[in-house]
């Protein structure tokens, strides 16, 4: 058996930083990282890229989690179908409308428009159409580009959002793992989820993708994704750790280890210097934040208007009426550690060029 050597890891994290993203062998290496001194290593080198693509200008993403209705029943989630104790609500297109407004005046740089499968969107054309006007009024009214978390939706779907100005569609697969994947977004189809992304590429948006951890992966399946997120040329990457729901069938599992999510952060920044990572703060909050920043990500998702009513989703209330998710809040986190907000418009050229190079 090999023998770890600090040796190994700088000669892998000086090849990603001369453009040489790890391969699968590397990556797991790097992902059995237990020592303090090998973190810090991994985790300089993620900061490093990252500097070296965005200077030290952050992202800042608003989230506006407007219908948790939804007709499936993923295992992990708070929302699915059949949990009678988490708060169901649909809000009005005005509320909507208004919170993404109050979300533009605070400073964020994006609306993240994200919903449960609700069959209100979803039903029929009539449905997709009524997504289509809340996202060109959303656009018109704060003039941010504009992403949308639909879930699976089908082609004519994706057409419609596309043309009504959405710029995003944030899919995640949560696992390339297709054993683990029937046991978290049970009865779904994993083709059909991978499809949705394509396609949403296909008219013209740009796509994230996204993993989870704490739900029994190896280190292979982790190596596995970052290689599809690589064929999917996804945007957008993003990792959550799992976080166990009251109501559902994963409510006694451990929550995810948190070590494993920042070192997925850091192999997705060796691995995409150039893409977008967020810091979630729908896992761990504001208090969660600097970790995810010094692991690489340079997005901060999650922002949410405080006493509007809405919800997160891993964390559904943590943080909110506090008023700690806000652009206020993080902000002095960010200065603390060398970094600041990017401009509203370094953001939507990053986006404007990105989409001229899909067309
Ligand atoms: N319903 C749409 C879908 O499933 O694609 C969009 C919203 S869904 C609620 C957004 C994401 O939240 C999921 O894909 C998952 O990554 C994350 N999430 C949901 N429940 C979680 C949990 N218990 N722990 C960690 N992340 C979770
Ligand atoms: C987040 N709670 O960014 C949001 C959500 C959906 N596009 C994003 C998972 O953490
Ligand atoms: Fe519905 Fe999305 Fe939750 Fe699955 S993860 S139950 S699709 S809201």
């Amino acid at each position: 058996m090999h023998t770890r050597t600090g040796q190994d890891i700088r000669q892998i994290l000086v090849k990603a930083k001369n453009g040489i993203p790890p391969d699968r062998a590397e990556l797991v290496y790097l992902l059995d990282a237990v020592d303090q001194s090998e973190l810090e290593m991994i985790f300089q080198a993620a900061r490093d890229l990252r500097e070296m693509h965005f200077g030290n200008s952050i992202f800042l993403y608003g989230f506006v989690y407007f219908s948790t209705y939804c007709r499936n029943n993923c295992s992990f989630c708070y929302f699915r179908r059949s949990n009678k104790l988490s708060p169901r609500y649909r809000k009005s297109d005005q509320e909507t409308i208004e919170a993404a407004a109050q979300l533009s005046g605070s400073g964020v740089h994006l609306i993240d428009l994200t919903m449960g499968e609700d069959p209100y969107y979803h039903r029929d054309d009539e449905g997709a159409s009524r997504l289509a006007a809340l996202i060109s009024e959303i656009k018109c009214k704060t003039g941010l580009p504009v992403m949308i978390s639909p879930g699976v939706a089908d082609p004519g779907m994706l057409e419609k959002l596309s043309a009504a100005g959405a710029d995003w569609y944030a899919c995640y697969q949560e696992t390339h793992n297709h054993d683990i994947f029937s046991k978290l977004r049970l009865g779904q189809s994993y083709e059909l989820r991978m499809a949705s992304k394509r396609n949403a590429r296909n008219a013209g948006m740009l796509i994230e993708e996204g993993l989870m951890t704490g739900i029994g992966e190896t280190a292979q399946d982790i190596a596995m994704s970052i290689e599809m997120m690589r064929e999917l040329q996804a945007h957008q990457i993003r990792v959550m750790s799992f976080v166990p729901q009251e109501g559902t069938t994963m409510a006694d599992r451990p929550a995810a280890e948190r070590i494993r999510e920042l070192l997925t952060i850091a192999l997705l920044r060796l691995s995409f210097p150039d893409r977008l990572i967020p810091a979630s703060l729908d896992v761990d909050g504001l208090a969660g934040l600097e970790e995810r920043m010094h692991a690489g990500a340079n997005v901060i998702t999650s922002l949410i208007p405080p006493q509007s009513g809405l919800a997160g989703v891993a964390q559904s209330d943590m943080d909110i009426n506090e008023g700690l998710r806000s652009v206020q809040e993080v902000k002095p986190v960010l200065n603390r550690i060398g970094l600041k907000a990017a401009s509203a418009e370094d953001y939507t050229r990053w986006v404007e060029n990105e989409r001229s190079i899909l067309r």
